[in-house]
């Protein structure tokens, strides 16, 4: 081995010194993550059957106004299934609102000395509460138990007994490192949710999604960087209305949830049970999708934030922009080809050698930073650069590495510890062996405010992009310990485009687009390939196999639990490419990564929150997180991570975004035109369409593959001009959609299943989606495609829908697939009747588009009816100090609006375009706060049900909505 070694690493040292590259590629060898290869418990045919565990008697029963305890006591002896089994238990039961009840199970005997469980501190993800009145009588919710044989429990709608979960037929297994229930499902049961995962949209029963956050691009199936542990559960029932609920289970371990025919089981490594059922009810007692979601949003994990304005406009970044020269040369790329840019982004390329808060002195000083980017405020453009989660340590045999962050954090000692040491924990990235803050000291807050404040002098970014949170390291356990004199070490693998490591991959269709190039791309990739298997250039870390292992009483094995999760990185290890389990943290219970893994991207994205509203004070934060746990909403934003060029990936996004939405991070947008492999022009030309109706939209690329920003193809920049046009015309919409989302936790983009709840057929679809309740959209998802099926959902229950662009009505029939034409540049999009959308010109930025004259949309339904709203204030404060509600209303002819709140917004409206009016214009008169206008010569009327009026700019000149509008029309 060490030999093959010392070859290995001749060679790379070789390749080095041709490329020139900083460091030696990779001074760490693959070893160095290398972990046992152990058999995912649900793969291991000899693994103990749990649910042959003894179960629990239910004993003392302690009525309360809003509920009951009682003590649980094992009902037979221990079965150290996975785990070291807890004899005493404590249930809890509380009716907190009539739409949501708790249920928690928890050890009754908590001590300093027996402490084997962490329940998930409040601090940390919110415990919801009760509203102190709701009673068993007053809820929806009923809660039903029995002994016999050992202690069960059903959650029923006490008004129609319908069945929401039950434990009935199975027992509940406590025990130190695990902890089961399973579920009683309806056949053929409809569930959605448990973000984050790349699935489809519904998760059908033969799915396991497991939670452990990783640092692996999106791996279909698998865990992937965020834990929602949530579900939305849909029944159709035959000539009735159908039904919805939720289940938020609050714990943060590692854990699986098996989808299986006919029931779900809910494994978890640790922690407690605290289980939320929604009753999905509104104030009318109907239950819905989307009510179910607003009750995760509003009542469990708390409401969206509410994001600036400007981060609605177009984001181009990519990994591997060199200078600040190629950072103008993007800018002015964008601006020649008159394609919206909103912000610049920068990723690990500005640093020096990957340290977060340096400068690269030679490709991005911060002299020249701070005028470039003071160039960019100038063009009302925004500028968001990276920050990675770990925090190099530095040399400390060699003063030139002197590095700040670490040395301030270490003297203040907020780094997680290595318990075999009492040191920092010692893991790997970018930049080489690095620490990470523990985010339960106070300190540390204090600590990354103040790196970024000072970081913000030499680089006055507008925003904070954070990577890595899982937190990912690429070694296993402290694997710095003694070596820091080795620093800064290369990571143990090759960079995108390190010698060997060029990327060949292209999007299903480009051979047939391109055959020329595919060809010649597939024979590079095969003598790479064939390169790599006579150099051992990236050898395969050996891993050994390792069985599972046994519960031992008294001690639990943070590192090697009994259970075995379905990890997706390669042997399952929970050791591999993330701080080890056992990493310590410093409070007085010294909690470990085992108990907190999953909540770390969610402290990191809090506590870069909390420090940007120093930077900002009053200011809406704006920072995009990798890891997610249920409640990142409040702080943070998401994008979907590492995904590829593909259409696949396009595809899932969809889905992705959907599972987002329920889990209260609307501002979520996947990497446009595809992160790793090369994208081609059909791709892009479609995933800029798609993405556009996405809240976050933001095209991003890997180092060292073809450049794929807007304008490089023309069809690709044709296409974007589009449908940003489309889409900075409704940037009120989306703001406003924010609005609902913030306030009361309203679904951003919708799939067509919430909507419209009662068509079964809809259950799947996530080839579409709605953005609000009155945006179509039917992206292209496949390869060279000129034309694209869609179903309009409603249409034979008196919905209507209208073309975008041309204001058509479509003619279908219920549940048809219709064929649409669907040019390259051309996305599909519709417009539901019963809408008014307030849409603005669109200019090339954000700021221009807010300076542009409104005009209304009215589409009207089949009574010829229309509502919609208009959210306003000045676009970044946090409390703005003036804001303005506008709500829009067509009935019996007359368009009228009705306006609360006094912030002013100074364009006129100069348009209102009717679209399913039922004949011709015979009158049309206005007022504005009473006064009447003469309108005269506005209106076009070709009598195809499009009324197009214009030219009203001179009624409004102090602003569109600062007095209330009556505008009347009559049709013959
Ligand atoms: O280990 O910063 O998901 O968006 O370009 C890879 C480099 C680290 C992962 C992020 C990706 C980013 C990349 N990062």
């Amino acid at each position: 081995m060490a030999a093959t070694g010392a070859l290995f690493l001749a060679i790379l040292y070789a390749v080095n010194a041709q490329t020139g590259t900083e460091r030696p590629v990779p001074t760490l060898s693959p070893q160095i993550n290398a972990a046992p290869s152990l058999t995912p418990t649900i793969y291991d045919a000899q693994a103990p059957d749990p649910q042959k565990c003894p179960g629990y008697t239910a004993s003392n029963v302690h009525n309360s106004t809003d509920g009951f305890n009682a003590e649980l006591t094992i009902a037979g002896s221990h079965c150290q299934a996975f785990g070291n089994d807890i004899d005493d238990l404590l249930l809890e039961v509380q009716y907190q609102t009539q739409d949501r009840l708790n249920v928690k199970i928890y050890p009754r005997y908590i001590g300093d000395n027996n402490r084997t469980q962490y329940l998930l501190s409040s601090d940390i993800v919110t415990e919801p509460e009760g509203d102190g009145h709701t009673t068993e009588q007053t809820s929806r919710l009923k809660f039903e138990w029995t002994n016999d044989p050992t202690f069960q429990f059903r959650v029923l709608r006490a008004e129609t007994g319908e069945e929401l979960f039950s434990t009935y037929g199975h027992v509940i297994v406590y025990e130190d490192q695990f902890l089961e229930l399973a579920t009683d499902m309806v056949d053929g049961y409809n569930v959605y949710g448990l973000a984050e995962n790349i699935h489809d949209f519904h998760l059908g029963n033969n799915h396991t999604q497991t939670f452990y956050a990783v640092d692996a691009g999106n791996t279909v199936d698998g865990n992937v960087y965020g834990t929602f542990p949530f579900y939305q559960e849909t029944r159709y029932h035959e000539g009735k209305e159908t039904t919805s609920h939720g289940v938020y289970a609050r714990n943060a371990h590692g854990q699986e949830w098996l989808l299986r025919d006919g029931n779900i089981t809910y494994r978890t490594l640790g922690g407690s049970f605290d289980l939320y059922f929604l009753s999905g009810q509104d104030e009318s007692g109907s239950s819905s999708a989307l009510e179910t979601i607003r009750q995760f949003q509003v009542d469990c994990v708390g409401t969206p934030a509410m994001q600036q304005f400007w981060t609605f406009g177009f984001h181009q970044t990519r990994w591997g922009y060199e200078n600040i020269s190629v950072m103008r040369d993007i800018a002015k790329g964008y601006k020649d080809a008159n394609i919206p840019l909103e912000a610049l982004w920068n990723d690990i390329d500005i640093y020096d050698l990957y340290k977060d808060f340096t400068s690269d002195n030679n490709t991005f000083p911060a002299a020249g930073m701070q005028q470039w980017i003071s160039e960019l405020h100038q063009a009302n453009q925004y500028y968001v650069p990276i920050i990675d989660s770990n925090i190099y340590a530095p040399n400390l045999e060699n003063e030139s590495d002197a590095y700040g962050p670490w040395e301030r954090g270490a003297e203040l000692g907020i780094f997680i510890r290595d318990p075999t040491t009492g040191d920092p924990y010692y893991g790997n990235n970018w930049p080489g062996f690095s620490s990470w803050a523990d985010w339960l000291l106070p300190e540390s807050q204090d600590w990354w405010t103040n790196e970024i404040l000072s970081w913000f002098k030499d680089v006055p970014f507008d925003g904070i992009w954070i990577d890595l949170s899982e937190a990912s390291s690429f070694c296993v356990g402290s694997c710095g310990n003694g070596r820091l004199n080795e620093n800064p070490v290369h990571p143990p693998f090759l960079l995108p485009n390190d010698p060997g490591n060029a990327d060949f991959r292209y999007p299903e269709g480009f051979n047939i687009s391109n055959a020329t190039e595919a060809a010649s791309a597939s024979a590079a990739s095969a003598s790479q390939a064939s390169m790599l298997s006579t150099t051992t250039l990236i050898p395969v870390a050996t891993t050994t196999t390792q069985g599972r292992t046994e519960p031992t009483p008294g001690v639990r094995n943070l590192n090697f639990p009994p259970y075995v999760i379905n990890h997706v990185q390669a042997g399952h290890s929970l050791l591999k490419s993330a701080i080890a389990p056992n990493a310590t943290h410093n409070d007085p219970s010294n909690t470990t990564e085992y108990e907190l893994h999953n909540v770390y991207g969610l402290q990191i994205s809090n506590a870069t929150y909390h420090a940007l509203l120093s930077v900002f004070p009053g200011r809406r934060p704006f920072t995009v997180g990798r890891s997610t746990f249920a409640g990142s909403g409040r702080t943070t934003s998401h994008w979907g991570g590492d995904n590829t060029s593909t259409w696949g990936s396009m595809f899932l996004s969809i889905s992705q975004a959907l599972t987002f939405m329920m889990s209260g991070i609307p501002m979520f947008g996947a990497d446009t035109c595809g992160f790793a492999g090369n994208t081609d022009y059909d791709l892009c030309s479609r995933w800029m369409e798609l993405s556009a109706f996405f809240p976050f939209y933001r095209n991003h690329n890997v180092k060292a593959t073809i450049s794929q920003e807007a304008y490089i193809w023309s069809s690709v920049a044709e296409a974007s001009r589009r449908v940003m046009a489309v889409r900075y015309s409704l940037l009120n919409y989306m703001y406003t959609l924010f609005y609902h989302a913030h306030t009361k936790g309203d679904a951003v983009m919708r799939a067509l299943a919430w909507e419209f709840p009662q068509d079964r057929s809809l259950k799947g679809t996530y080839t579409q989606f709605l953005l609000g309740p009155s945006l179509l959209v039917t992206p292209v998802l496949i390869p060279n495609a000129k034309t694209v099926r869609g179903v309009f959902p409603g249409i034979g229950e008196g919905t209507r829908w209208y073309d975008w662009y041309t204001l058509k009505e479509v003619q279908a029939k219920p549940q048809e697939n219709v064929t649409l034409e669907a040019p390259l540049e051309h996305i599909n999009v519709h417009v539901r009747g019963g809408s008014i959308l307030p849409l603005q010109q669109p200019g090339y930025t954000t700021t221009e588009t807010r300076n542009g004259s409104y005009s209304l949309l009215v589409a009207l339904d089949s009574h010829q009816t229309a509502s919609g709203s208009l959210y306003l204030d000045d676009g970044y404060s946090l409390v703005p100090e003036q804001s303005k509600l506008v709500q829009f209303k067509y009935a019996d002819g007359v368009l009228s609006t009705h306006i609360n709140g006094t912030y002013k917004s100074s364009p006129p409206l100069a348009n209102v375009t009717l679209a399913g009016v039922p004949g011709h214009l015979t009158g049309l008169s206005l007022t504005i706060s009473g006064q009447p206008c003469e309108v005269g010569e506005v209106a076009v009327d070709p009598g195809d049900g499009v009324l197009r009026i214009s030219g009203l700019e001179e009624f409004t000149p102090e602003g569109a909505w600062e007095g209330e509008m009556v505008m009347k029309l009559s049709f013959d």
